[in-house]
C-alpha cells in the first residue's frame, strides 16, 4: 500500500519530511499540501519537483477523501488545531513537537485520541530514533552504569528565527530534552526550576539566553539543561549519564580528525536538519508504517502530554525562579504499550 500523505506547513521541516517521504522512503507519496501562504507551499512543490494538489484549507486537505494520513509541521501555535481535525476525521496524522504550546492543550488532543479510541497521533520527537541516544540507552538498560543518578544536558543552536521568546525556548529545546531522558531513564519528570546565568549579548533582548533548567524525576535522579539558543560555534546536543558505578555519554556523530596546518580538530554540525538526518527518517518510516498497519509505536500524543507539562512549569519557574511541581496523571490503557525506537 502506497500511503497518500498531505503536508501542512511546508517551511524548514516541512520541506524537508516531504523530501524524505516522497523521494527517501517506500511506502508514501506527497499528494497534496498545504500552507498559511501559498507561495511557500508552492516553491516547495517546485523545488522537490513534486506533483501535488495545493490546497487552501488546511481543514479541506485533512478531510479530502485523496489523502490517507497528514504530516502537521506548521508553527507550534497551530498544532492542536490541527492534530484535533485529524483525529476526528480518523487519519493518522504526525504532528512535529510540540504537540501544543500548553499541557491543557495537549489533555485535549489525549482526551480526543482516547474517545476515538485508536492511537493515531505520532509526535515528532525523533531523538529515540538517533543511533547515539539508542546505544546510550542500551548502555542503561544493559545495567552498564548502575543506577542512574544524574543527567547533564547540553543543547545548543548556532542562533534561532527572531521572535523567540523565553516560553518558546522552552518549548522548542526543553521538549526534546524532556521527551529523551523520559524515554532513556524510564522515569517521569516531578519539578522543574529555571536558572539564568549572564545573558549573552548575541541574543535579541528580551529573550533570556542562556537558561539552565534543573529537573527532578520521580525516581530521584537530578537533570540540569543547558538551553543556549545563539551558542554561534555550532548545534551541540550533549548528554552525560552519571550512573553508581560508571558515566555513559551519547557519542557525538562521526567526524574525521583533521590534522592540519599545525592542529588537530573535528568539524561540528551547525545545523539540526544534519544532526538528525537518520533519526527523522526512522521516525517517518515508523509513523508510513503505522498508516499502512494501524499499528503505533513511535512517541505517542501522551509523550506529547508528558513533554508539555514539564515545560509549562519550567516556563511558570521562568516567572518566579521557584521550584514548581510537574504533575503526574495516570496513563490511559491506550498509552500502556511501550513505544520502540527504530
Ligand atoms: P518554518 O517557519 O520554517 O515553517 C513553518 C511553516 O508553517 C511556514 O511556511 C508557515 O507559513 C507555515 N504555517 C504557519 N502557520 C500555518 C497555518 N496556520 N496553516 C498552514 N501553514 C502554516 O518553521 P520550522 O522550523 O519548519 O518549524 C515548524 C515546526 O517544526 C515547529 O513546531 C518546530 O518546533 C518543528 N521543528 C522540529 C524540528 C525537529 O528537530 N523535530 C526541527 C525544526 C522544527
Ligand atoms: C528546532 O525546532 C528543533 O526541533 C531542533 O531539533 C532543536 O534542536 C532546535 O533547538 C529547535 O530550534
Amino acid at each position: 500500500m502506497v500511503v497518500k500523505l498531505g503536508v501542512i506547513g511546508t517551511g524548514a521541516i516541512g520541506r524537508d519530511h516531504m523530501r524524505r517521504c516522497h523521494r527517501v522512503l517506500a511506502g508514501a507519496r506527497v499528494v497534496g499540501v498545504n500552507d498559511v501562504d501559498g507561495a511557500v507551499a508552492r516553491s516547495a512543490l517546485a523545488s522537490l519537483d513534486i506533483d501535488a494538489q495545493v490546497f487552501v484549507s488546511p481543514h479541506e486537505l485533512i478531510a479530502s477523501r485523496d489523502v490517507d494520513a497528514i504530516v502537521v509541521a506548521s508553527w507550534g501555535t497551530t498544532h492542536e488545531e490541527f492534530v484535533l481535525a485529524a483525529i476526528e476525521a480518523a487519519k493518522p496524522v504526525f504532528c512535529e513537537k510540540p504537540l501544543a504550546v500548553t499541557a491543557q492543550g495537549c489533555r485535549r488532543v489525549v482526551d480526543a485520541e482516547v474517545a476515538r479510541g485508536r492511537r493515531l497521533v505520532q509526535v515528532g520527537f525523533m531523538r529515540p530514533f538517533d543511533a547515539g541516544y539508542i546505544a546510550l540507552k542500551k548502555t542503561l538498560d544493559g545495567n552498564q552504569i548502575g543506577t542512574p543518578l544524574i543527567a547533564h544536558c547540553t543543547h545548543r543552536n548556532v542562533s534561532v528565527p527572531p521572535g523567540f521568546s523565553d516560553a518558546i525556548l522552552v518549548t522548542e529545546m526543553l521538549s526534546h530534552e524532556v521527551d529523551v531522558l523520559r524515554w532513556l531513564l524510564n522515569d517521569e519528570f516531578v519539578s522543574a526550576q529555571v536558572v539564568f546565568p549572564r545573558r549573552t549579548a548575541n541574543a535579541p533582548a528580551p529573550l533570556r539566553d542562556p537558561q539552565v533548567v534543573l529537573l527532578k524525576t520521580a525516581k530521584g535522579v537530578r537533570v540540569d539543561v543547558e538551553l543556549f539558543a545563539h551558542a554561534r560555534y555550532g548545534y551541540d546536543i550533549r548528554c552525560e549519564i552519571v550512573g553508581e558505578f560508571g558515566v555513559a555519554e551519547l557519542p557525538d556523530p562521526p567526524s574525521v580528525l583533521l590534522r592540519s596546518e599545525a592542529r588537530r580538530s573535528n568539524a561540528l554540525l551547525v545545523d539540526w536538519k544534519d544532526r538528525f538526518v537518520d533519526a527523522y527518517d526512522a521516525e517517518l518510516r515508523a509513523f508510513i508504517d503505522q498508516a499502512a498497519t494501524g499499528s503505533a509505536s513511535g512517541p505517542s500524543a501522551w509523550d506529547g502530554y508528558a513533554a508539555a507539562m514539564a515545560c509549562d512549569a519550567a516556563i511558570g519557574s521562568q516567572a518566579t525562579l521557584e521550584i514548581t511541581p510537574i504533575p503526574v496523571p495516570l496513563r490511559p490503557a491506550l498509552y500502556q504499550t511501550k513505544r520502540s525506537e527504530a
